[in-house]
């Protein structure tokens, strides 16, 4: 059952909760081949979230730039293939938010540990705003930061849980946001991490 966050933008809660053996496997299989790493902003500040990537382009950040690209610039190698679970788990919720058709070519993966956080921003280094993005929750609570179209507009506050995705296009895919420092709450499954994927057309 959507609920309606934004006109084009749904919390459909506990969606991926029957796959997260797969989904939490598969995460397994995709950390030991492409790690979690900490990437420097433009600016020169190193993220607190520890991010990697798989599906043909993967997002990276360095003092360059941000910018999706085929190759993991820590192995030289392209990011591993998107596994064939999140594929369908990201255009299932996308097809239930009325996207149909739903092909994304990265998932970028972010994992947070009590503090990370992620300041106000927007994203737009995809070449094509018309898809929607889709994203999964794992693992510790987070509240998540959904502003305006100006980063000064006042942001809602949404609580995300284990299980929780999220899709958002149309109207709202430009909008501001973000995810407060995490609080320490350890989860059953993941422990004091959360892992949250998000599926997006990049190229
Ligand atoms: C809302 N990640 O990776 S979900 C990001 O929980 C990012 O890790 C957050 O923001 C997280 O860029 C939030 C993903 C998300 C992505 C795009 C959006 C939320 C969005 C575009 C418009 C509004
Ligand atoms: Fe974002």
């Amino acid at each position: 059952v959507p609920e309606a966050i934004g006109p084009d933008a749904f919390v459909l809660r506990n969606f991926a909760t029957p796959h997260i053996e797969e989904l939490l496997s598969a995460i397994n299989t995709l950390e030991r081949q492409a790690a979690f790493r900490n990437m420097v902003t433009p600016g020169g500040f190193i993220m607190s979230v520890a991010i990697t990537n798989c599906g043909r382009l993967g997002w990276t950040t360095d003092r360059q730039g941000y910018r999706y690209s085929p190759i993991d610039p820590d192995t030289g190698q392209p990011w591993p293939s998107m596994p064939a679970a999140f594929r369908q788990l990201a255009k299932e919720a996308a097809a239930e938010s009325g996207f149909a058709d739903f092909e994304p070519d990265a998932c970028l993966v972010n994992r947070y540990l009590p503090g990370s956080r992620l300041s106000l921003h927007q994203d737009k280094d995809e070449r094509d705003f018309n898809a929607p993005i889709v994203s999964v929750s794992l693992g510790m609570p987070a509240v998540f930061l959904f502003g305006g179209h100006k980063r000064t507009d006042k942001a809602a506050r949404i609580p995300l849980m284990h299980g929780d995705v999220v899709v958002w296009g149309g109207v709202d895919r430009l909008r501001y946001h973000g995810v407060l420092p995490l609080k320490e709450n350890p989860h059953p499954l993941l422990g004091g991490q959360r892992i949250n994927l998000t599926f997006r057309k990049a190229g």
